[in-house]
């Protein structure tokens, strides 16, 4: 794996900018993304130590008849667990400052994928709200009302996150990696869903640093 790094990045001390400049785009249906470019810098040297520390996991899913390999490595540290580098505990509290009067929570739990080419991806889905968040007064589930954010940091070469309505009609692509922020929002993970579709240019490696709340997965 080799990563080509940013010609405007060649710092090796991991810092995050403010959220002051972050950009929403409302999407519809209640979603929005919220963006900022380069959020991080040092973001390439991050990518090399992550790359070289987390214990990343090769998974395999069943998919009907057969058993196949995830698309990319997996890491998931969960709610109290030490996360892999100081700067993502400041990363993940930064996000919980600037979004605690909309989200009302902290983020607590940190996904981590490895896109180790351009054959590596990840197929369209909105993240799932695990059924314990589910029970509303009465424990009547609520689960197709609720809203919850899902903040993604990306690191090493750039690739499309694509964005579509589940109703239908056309995706938007945003190209993230080298220190970008996107935060999905509002109704984004059941209104829409998102992916990183395979590239047949050749692509270098990436890691997506995904921050949620509880029972967000
Ligand atoms: O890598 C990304 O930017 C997206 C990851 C993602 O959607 C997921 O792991 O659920």
């Amino acid at each position: 794996m080799h990563l080509q790094g940013s010609l405007f990045d060649q710092d090796d001390h991991a810092r995050l900018g403010s959220l002051g400049a972050i950009r929403r785009t409302v999407l519809g249906d209640g979603a929005w993304i919220d963006l900022l470019p380069g959020w991080l810098t040092g973001a390439d040297a991050l990518f090399e130590r992550l790359a070289r520390d987390v214990p990343w996991r090769a998974e395999r899913r069943r998919m009907y008849e057969n058993t196949v390999a995830v698309p990319r490595l997996l890491a998931f540290y969960d709610d109290g667990d030490p996360l892999p580098d100081p700067v993502l505990d400041d990363a993940r509290a930064a996000l919980t400052r600037h979004y605690a009067d909309q989200l009302g929570e902290p983020f607590v739990t940190a996904g981590l994928c490895l896109y180790r080419d351009g054959r590596d991806s990840v197929a369209w889905h909105g993240d799932r709200i695990v059924p314990h968040r589910l029970k509303g007064v009465g424990g009547a589930p609520t689960g197709d009302k609720e809203d919850t954010m899902v903040a993604i940091l990306s690191l090493g070469t750039p690739r499309d996150l694509l964005l579509r309505p589940r109703r239908g009609g056309s995706s938007l692509r945003r190209p993230l990696g080298h220190g970008d922020l996107i935060v999905m929002g509002g109704s984004c993970q059941r209104t829409w869903e998102h992916a990183v579709p395979k590239s047949v240019r050749a692509a270098g490696p990436r890691i997506s640093v995904q921050f949620r709340p509880r029972g967000v997965r």
